[in-house]
């Protein structure tokens, strides 16, 4: 398949664009949702969502609970709809943040139903379409409008949706969002820097199985990652806490493996090892590091040593998207049709109605 004939290619390569104009959006609402968080005090965070928008949520609860410092946490929407007394204790005292490309995905707009009915404090959105439901439900909505995508799997939206969820702690946080500044033109820089060394991984015969390590705030990312190979190339891959691969998926490595690790700053020294580990082991290894660790001769797509740890997460997504959009170019596959896979998922709200 030709890499230009399609949109998912267009919309990875183009996100940098996407990421300005949220940035920009940031700017305008960043004292509305001040004085709301003020308002509404919350004692708890619940972030919610499905696949993509789902592991968007882990990254978001788990920079939420890093930098504002209450409790944070992340369920599938489904999660939230249908066993709410073991997903919140609270409800109103809990700000829920519910994060839909579409806006329309039934899950989660039935999600917010149930928690409103539970006595939820508020509900907050984070959507690319401004005029769907969700942005209409919600007491507050964050939008990326630039980011919306002809795709099916979520590459650009994620990215500017996470940015969005980055700004909004950020500004709950107290910190300032002209740190993010940069990140269109690091972002931008990135794509083109990882575009030849993803591709030439993608390429690599004999890999049949990728393993994506992330923890902490990188852990829905990993988990993303996982998702892109699986949606646009049809690949066997998993997303794993760092540490926790020791914990039986190791035995599963073979020198068919590729082992792509999104390092973090706070656990590098630790992150490290079990890249050394699988190594040994006969897999391959791709780290993604926040800083340089080119002094250890090793191939690797370095971020930017100079940003504070919470502007980072979004640099790790461009090569994760081309690796597995060169991986479903490598196969013959269509990246912008995932087989089985519909941009939204619909089902039966009435379904779903509490009796
Ligand atoms: C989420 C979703 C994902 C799926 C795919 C397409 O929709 O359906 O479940 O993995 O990435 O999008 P949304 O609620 O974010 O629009």
């Amino acid at each position: 398949m030709d890499q230009k004939a399609n949109h998912t290619f267009a919309e990875i390569t183009s996100q940098a664009k996407a990421w300005a104009e949220a940035l920009s959006f940031l700017h305008t609402t960043a004292d509305h949702i001040q004085k709301e968080w003020a308002r509404l005090n919350p004692r708890q965070v619940l972030f919610i969502g499905c696949g993509s928008t789902y592991y968007l949520s882990q990254s978001a609860a788990a920079l939420c609970q890093g930098t504002v410092g209450i409790p944070a946490r992340a369920c599938p929407s489904s999660e939230l709809l249908l066993f709410i007394d073991q997903i919140v204790t609270q409800p109103d005292q809990t700000l829920l943040v519910a994060i839909s490309r579409s806006g329309i995905t039934t899950e989660t707009l039935s999600a917010i139903n149930r928690f409103r009915q539970a006595g939820g404090a508020a509900v907050w959105g984070i959507t690319c379409y401004p005029k769907q439901t969700l942005a209409q439900v919600a007491d507050l909505v964050l939008v990326a409008e630039a980011a919306q995508e002809q795709s099916v799997a979520q590459t650009r939206s994620f990215a500017s949706m996470l940015l969005l969820a980055q700004g909004l702690t950020a500004i709950i946080a107290g910190k300032p969002l002209a740190a993010m500044a940069g990140l269109p033109d690091l972002g931008q820089e990135l794509i083109q820097r990882a575009d030849t060394l993803v591709q030439q991984w993608s390429q690599q015969s004999g890999l049949d199985r990728f393993y994506f390590l992330g923890s902490g705030i990188q852990y829905g990312l990993a988990n993303e990652a996982m998702l892109k190979m699986k949606e646009m190339s049809l690949s066997h891959s998993e997303g794993f806490h760092f540490l926790e691969f020791r914990h039986g998926p190791i035995s599963m490595v073979d020198e068919s493996t590729l082992v792509i690790g999104l390092l973090s700053r706070q656990a590098i020294k630790h992150e490290k090892r079990v890249l050394a580990e699988v190594t040994q082991l006969g897999a391959s290894t791709l780290p993604l590091a926040p800083a340089s660790i080119s002094n250890e001769n090793k191939e690797g797509i370095y971020l930017d040593p100079a940003l504070p740890t919470w502007c980072i997460p979004v640099l790790y997504l461009p090569a994760l998207q081309l690796l597995a959009y060169y991986r479903a170019i490598g196969k013959g596959l269509d990246p912008d049709n995932p087989r089985h896979l519909n941009a939204v998922v619909h089902l039966e709200a009435a379904d779903f109605a509490q009796d």
